[in-house]
């Protein structure tokens, strides 16, 4: 190669799916700066504004090196002259006015602490906070506010492996060819997570719902359950998929909240052992799909939301297919396309496969 000609740079993306973007964020500073201004949009119902810094954002954190001047971001998707802009205040005095106006906020800064608390959305806060609410209030607080110190503090990778191992026993237990997958940030390799993520399924068809409901029961016996929100299946193989990425996905599942002992976890608990309790509560999702579409759910209950987004979007948009986390449907030839692997889902979507700890978009 000629030394004198410089390296073209590779164009971006406009699809998280087609970037790598691992935990390294060498643009943290700029995306931090953009999370705000996007949940600040999403507070205010402004969701066009609101999706268009996640998606600067997405784009910047799959850059492998800091922006340096305007002229580097510039020419990437998405960034629009508003993210242009806050990049230019934060490149000239460290920080963006407007941001720290918002970060300063009453009603933001309101709003974010209700929602802090599980199952509390925009909804709920906004309800509160118009009854004049500004902080908690002993014994105003649902399920949620339960435990609110521990599950707001972030668990670890020595937690998140301890609770697998505690759940593949339990597992086990109960179906020695169970399946169990640690999904959601853990498997896009994060060192911290606010919740752990779990798939659980059996290769016996239609025995899947059943199996999840003896976990908990089980879980119950061994007195590790402080909260469960379980949720029947709804799956019906005659829907074809929704791309809308809010949609919830309909296979069995609960949300809980677990106690985790210390004694569980190698090197002790994460930050909790000041007040002498040695356990934590910690939150756990489980999902138990059919073996059949086991692909397809481990591919979206992986993440990162913004990739989930514009792996769909990419589907609809460049294939004329329908992606969710149940099926791959093809609307020229008009059928569902078979998965057993990611890797097939990929292969089905002409992209290149994209390993799980290059999906932190
Ligand atoms: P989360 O656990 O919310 O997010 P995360 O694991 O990426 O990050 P964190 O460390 O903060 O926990 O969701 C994981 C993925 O699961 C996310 O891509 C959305 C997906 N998901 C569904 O597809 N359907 C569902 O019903 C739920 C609850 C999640
Ligand atoms: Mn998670
Ligand atoms: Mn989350
Ligand atoms: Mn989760």
């Amino acid at each position: 190669p000629d030394a004198t000609t410089s390296t073209p740079v590779a164009k971006v993306s406009q699809y998280a799916c087609q970037r790598r973007t691992t935990t390294a964020n060498s643009n943290k500073i700029f995306t931090d700066a953009f999370e705000v201004l996007a949940e600040s949009y999403e507070f205010n119902e402004m969701e066009g504004q609101s999706l268009a810094f996640r998606r600067a954002a997405s784009v910047l954190r799959s850059l492998p090196s800091k922006i340096q001047s305007l002229r580097d971001a510039e020419s990437l998707p998405f960034l629009g002259k508003h993210s242009i802009a806050v990049i230019e205040e934060i490149l000239q005095c460290g920080f963006s006015m407007e941001v720290q106006k918002i970060l300063s906020n009453e009603r933001f800064k309101t709003l974010k602490l209700f929602m802090s608390v599980f199952g509390v959305g925009l909804k709920t806060a906004e309800k509160w906070y118009r009854k004049g609410l500004l902080s908690f209030t002993r014994g105003l607080f649902p399920t949620g506010f339960l435990h609110y110190g521990d599950i707001s503090r972030a668990v670890s990778k020595a937690e998140a492996q301890a609770l697998g191992n505690i759940i593949d026993e339990t597992v086990h237990a109960i179906t020695s060819d169970a399946l169990l997958t640690l999904t959601g940030g853990f498997r896009r390799g994060k060192d911290f997570g606010h919740d752990v993520d779990f798939i659980v399924t059996t290769p016996e068809m239609g025995k899947e719902e059943h199996l999840l409901t003896a976990v908990i029961e089980s879980l119950k016996h061994q007195g590790l359950i402080l909260y469960c929100d379980y949720r029947a299946s709804t799956f019906d193989m005659s829907r074809l998929p929704n791309h809308k990425f809010d949609a919830m996905d309909h296979f069995a599942k609960c949300f809980l909240i677990l106690r985790l002992d210390g004694s569980r976890v190698e090197g002790g608990l994460c930050g909790a052992e000041g007040d002498g309790r040695g356990w934590r509560a910690v939150r756990v999702d489980l999902v138990s799909p059919p073996m059949k579409q086991y692909a397809f759910t481990l591919l979206g209950w992986t993440g990162s939301k913004q990739f989930e987004r514009d792996l769909r979007r990419f589907a609809q948009k460049e294939r004329h297919m329908l992606l969710d986390n149940h099926a791959l449907y093809d609307k020229t030839k008009r059928e569902l396309l078979a998965a057993t692997t990611e890797q097939d889902i990929f292969a089905h979507l002409g992209l290149q496969y994209i390993e799980p700890c290059q999906r932190n978009a």
